[in-house]
């Protein structure tokens, strides 16, 4: 018999929005026709379209973040060690953009962002954040899963690890810093990559994504630390070889490959078990996984003498 299985994300109908979502996407509709009268708008109009279904199975558990905080504290070193880089990173043209699809594909090729945009279907997930610095934040994304890159990719069988670079461009200021070994780099594996939590934003409070978020594409990996998450995708590598990523290179002892969010691993010079929600003084217990257990645990249960938890 032939049974048509709904795997728990794939919504059908439109699912409860939360309220905060819905007065944002009033308020981007009625911008909307005005909009449309400024040029390069329309480039944008696939990035957060103001109607894309919110995916309901991704249940944050805690109140979404304001977007004001989540805007305005970043992590970006190609600008700044400093929090307060979003004012710099809006120098950084989101258009044109291309991403280079390398390595081990039937066919490597550059992608443009809006023709890679036509091919998939966005969504709203809200997920948590976690950076290894014991903050958090919870972001509603838009995007695609990156399975759906992963098809339009085609890796060969034999791949192993995908992996992420970050743009480099003049007006980063931060790459003038010779000590780190730039690009940004981070990649996972090629399960990692295909499991579903593994996200592609594009966008996020129903807008485009900002650039000192990582506009206008960036990896969002839910489950591990936020260094993992690259920011401004140019180039997707495929390979069976584990690539030496950015953070490991900086401090091997401190940030690992895998980099899962783990409360009772601490990092060598601060605890894990409780994070600070942005916007508040607020602390709350940090769960394994960043609570997504159900969803990627299995990933690593072969992996038992990996560091999967720094
Ligand atoms: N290219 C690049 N990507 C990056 C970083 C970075 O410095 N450069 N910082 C990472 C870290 S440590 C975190 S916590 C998140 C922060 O994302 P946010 O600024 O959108 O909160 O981006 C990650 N991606
Ligand atoms: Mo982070």
């Amino acid at each position: 018999m032939h049974i048509i299985r709904r795997r728990g994300w794939e919504v059908t109908e439109r699912p409860v929005t939360p309220e905060h979502v819905v007065l944002k996407r009033r308020s981007l509709l009625k911008g909307a026709t005005a909009m449309t009268i400024l040029p390069g708008a329309a480039l944008f109009s696939r990035a957060a379209r103001a109607d894309v279904p919110v995916n309901p199975a991704f249940k944050p558990g805690r109140a979404v973040t304001e977007e004001k905080y989540a805007t305005t504290y970043n992590n970006y070193y190609e600008f700044s060690e400093s929090k307060d880089l979003w004012r710099d990173a809006q120098a950084l043209k989101q258009r044109p953009w291309t991403i280079k699809l390398d390595g081990m594909l039937k066919q490597p090729r550059t992608i443009g962002i809006d023709d890679l945009l036509k091919q998939v279907s966005l969504e709203e997930r809200i997920y948590r954040h976690r950076c290894v610095e014991a903050w958090a934040m919870t972001v509603p994304w838009t995007g695609f899963p990156l399975s759906q890159l992963l098809k339009i990719a085609e890796p060969l069988g034999s791949t192993k690890y995908v992996v992420f670079e970050t743009a480099q461009d003049k007006v980063m200021s931060g790459l003038d810093a010779p000590f780190y070994p730039w690009p940004y780099v981070e990649g996972v594996t090629i399960d990692e990559a295909s499991n579903e939590l593994a996200f592609i934003s594009t966008g996020m409070y129903g807008k485009p994504l900002p650039p000192q978020n990582g506009g206008p594409i960036r990896l969002t990996l839910p489950w591990k630390y936020g260094f993992k998450s690259g920011k401004a995708i140019v180039k997707i590598t495929f390979t069976d070889k584990r690539p030496m990523t950015f953070w490991e290179a900086i401090g091997p002892t401190e940030y690992g490959f895998w980099a899962n969010v783990n409360p009772a691993v601490p990092h060598p010079r601060w605890s894990q078990a409780t994070e600070r929600l942005l916007g508040s003084d607020e602390r709350v217990p940090t769960q394994i996984f960043n609570g997504y257990a159900d969803q990627v645990g299995a990933l690593y249960a072969d992996l038992k003498n990996e560091k999967l938890f720094m």
